[in-house]
């Protein structure tokens, strides 16, 4: 595991925009020293929204993934900082909101699973695609 500076997205999902948690979550990752190196509002298409989540294009949740990330505007964030994709991942918490632990982000603010608030890359592969498909 490397600790080398990396870069790392994070996407507040549409949820998290309409109950207006993007200056939270955007503190969040300034506080821990995360460097923000691009920041835009964007309101997926369904052909971006499909190619976003093309790794689960087989799960059974996906039609039910893309239509709920293209509901709204996301605000996708690009930061930089030691271990970027996995510290972002910690920051973030366990998909299941509910079962995410105090302190992270979907641990204090959500208790959905479609709806969980936040995305962050899982790899720097990912990091690349999702930047690619929303256009950064
Ligand atoms: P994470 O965002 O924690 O990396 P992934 O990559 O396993 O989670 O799943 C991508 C997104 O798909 C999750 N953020 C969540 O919104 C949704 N998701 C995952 N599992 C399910 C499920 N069983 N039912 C509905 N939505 C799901």
């Amino acid at each position: 595991m490397s600790s080398a500076t990396e870069e790392t997205l994070v996407v507040v999902k549409p949820d998290g925009v309409r109950r207006g948690y993007v200056g939270e979550i955007l503190s969040r990752f300034e506080r821990k020293g995360f460097t923000i190196r691009q920041l835009r509002m964007i309101t997926m298409t369904k052909a971006q929204a499909e190619k976003f989540y093309d790794v689960h294009r087989s799960k059974p949740f996906f039609n039910e993934l893309v239509s709920f990330i293209s509901s709204g505007p996301v605000v996708g964030i690009v930061l930089v900082g030691r271990d970027a994709v996995a510290t972002a991942r910690r920051m973030v918490g366990a998909t299941k909101a509910w079962e995410s632990e105090a302190g992270t982000i979907r641990g204090d603010l959500s208790l959905g699973l479609t709806d969980n608030a936040v995305h962050a890359s899982d790899s720097t592969a990912s990091f690349q695609h999702e930047t690619k498909v929303l256009g950064f």
